[in-house]
């Protein structure tokens, strides 16, 4: 029997990214997405079946993880081995304009789901998708033991949800992993966070069709790491006997700056011409520095990060001017976006 998955966030960068990863171990994997006015699956629309592995499917439904029933119902006809806890209103800045919807999604989601997981009487292993934004204010290198300051509603919103985790797994004797991911890109990285946002304009930049772009504080530390290795992370977590909390991180601390200089760097750009502040961006409470120590995750996961800030920044960069090539041939978008 193929191992069945349920991942909430499926439509996002990391729930993309897991699924295709599942499809290729043979899973059956269900997938929670929300409601919305316009498409929202552009990131799972043209996932292959893997030719080794006739028995996986990818299945989706519509439910919420502000709305209990829509979780309790699904979880009793999935029956999931592991759930995959991804969904969240993720924006750092935005979360200081809707804390209250942060708080409910980010935050309560977590307890939703796995109260709803208890209510169906699911026997299953879950991921909650933890984040170094916890840390906050605490100096770095931060790792499983350094104490959380958050910044942010958003990362007030994670800790509840982590400490929600850990009382599951002590109260009810779950299997319940947090991982504590450091910020994690890919060319289907959101637009808005700023390394996307950076590279999608160094592409338009070199096409001539914009002519500035506009940042924050470009002095914030923050540590990088590439996607697709990322998940592999979350599914390792899930098949480990006992469950346990993770940081995962490359250990290289880069600044926004470098980011900038690096993408417009590759297309011999120079980003002094093209980059101007404004304050729109800036946050209320900023997070200086994110640098993670994954030297637990090496040990028992025996997890390292492979594609490191250099690759990645080409990666983004090449991913984006193809994006571009494609959209003005009116080609059909590729699938590795
Ligand atoms: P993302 O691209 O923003 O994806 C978030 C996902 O959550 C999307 O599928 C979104 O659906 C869904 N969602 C939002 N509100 C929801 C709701 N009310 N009910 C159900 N689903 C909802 O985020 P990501 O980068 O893939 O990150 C995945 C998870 O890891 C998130 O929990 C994030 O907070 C956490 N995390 C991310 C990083 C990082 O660097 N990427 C680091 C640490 C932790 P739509 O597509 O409809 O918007
Ligand atoms: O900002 C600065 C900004 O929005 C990174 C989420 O995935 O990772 C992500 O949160 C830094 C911050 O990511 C702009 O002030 C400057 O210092 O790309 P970001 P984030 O806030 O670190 C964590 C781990 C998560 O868990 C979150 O879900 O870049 N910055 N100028 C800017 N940021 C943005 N977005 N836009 C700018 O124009």
């Amino acid at each position: 029997m193929p191992k069945v998955a349920l991942i909430t966030g499926i439509t996002g960068q990391d729930g993309s990214y897991l699924t295709e990863l599942l499809i290729g171990k043979g899973y059956v994997v269900h997938g929670l997405k929300r409601r919305s006015s316009s498409f929202n699956t552009e990131r799972i629309e043209r996932i292959d079946l893997h030719p080794r592995h006739p028995e996986a499917h990818l299945f989706l439904h519509y439910g919420d993880l502000s709305d209990m029933g829509s979780l309790v119902h699904l979880l009793r006809q999935v029956q999931p081995d592991e759930v995959y806890n991804l969904g969240a209103q993720s924006h750092v800045r935005v979360s200081f304009d809707v804390p209250g919807y942060t708080a409910d999604v980010t935050g309560l989601g977590a307890v939703r789901i796995m109260e709803a997981i208890r209510i169906a009487e699911v026997d299953c292993r879950v991921y909650q998708a933890s984040s170094s934004e916890m840390f906050g204010a605490a100096p770095p290198p931060q790792n499983e033991f350094t104490p959380f300051h958050p910044r942010s509603p958003y990362g007030c919103a994670k800790v509840f949800a982590y400490w929600s985790a850990v009382n599951y797994r002590e109260a009810w004797k779950m299997h319940v992993s947090n991982g504590i991911l450091f910020n994690h890109e890919s060319p289907r990285r959101g637009e808005n966070f700023v390394t996307r946002k950076i590279t999608r304009a160094v592409a338009r930049i070199e096409a001539g069709i914009q002519d500035k772009l506009y940042l924050g504080n470009l002095d914030a530390v923050r540590d990088w790491g590439y996607a697709p290795e990322y998940v592999e992370a979350m599914w390792l977590m899930l098949q480990q006997p006992q469950p346990d909390d993770f940081v995962i991180a490359t250990g290289e601390p880069r600044t926004v700056r470098e980011f900038v200089v690096a993408a417009f760097d590759q297309v011999g750009l120079d980003w002094e011409q093209y980059v101007d502040t404004d304050p729109a961006y800036l946050r209320p409470s900023e997070v200086d520095s994110l640098i993670g120590d994954p030297s637990k995750a090496r040990q028992k996961l025996g997890w390292t990060p492979k594609t490191l800030f250099p690759d990645l920044v080409r990666i983004m960069v090449d991913a984006d001017r193809q994006l571009l090539e494609d959209e003005r041939m009116g080609r059909l978008v590729r699938m590795d976006r």
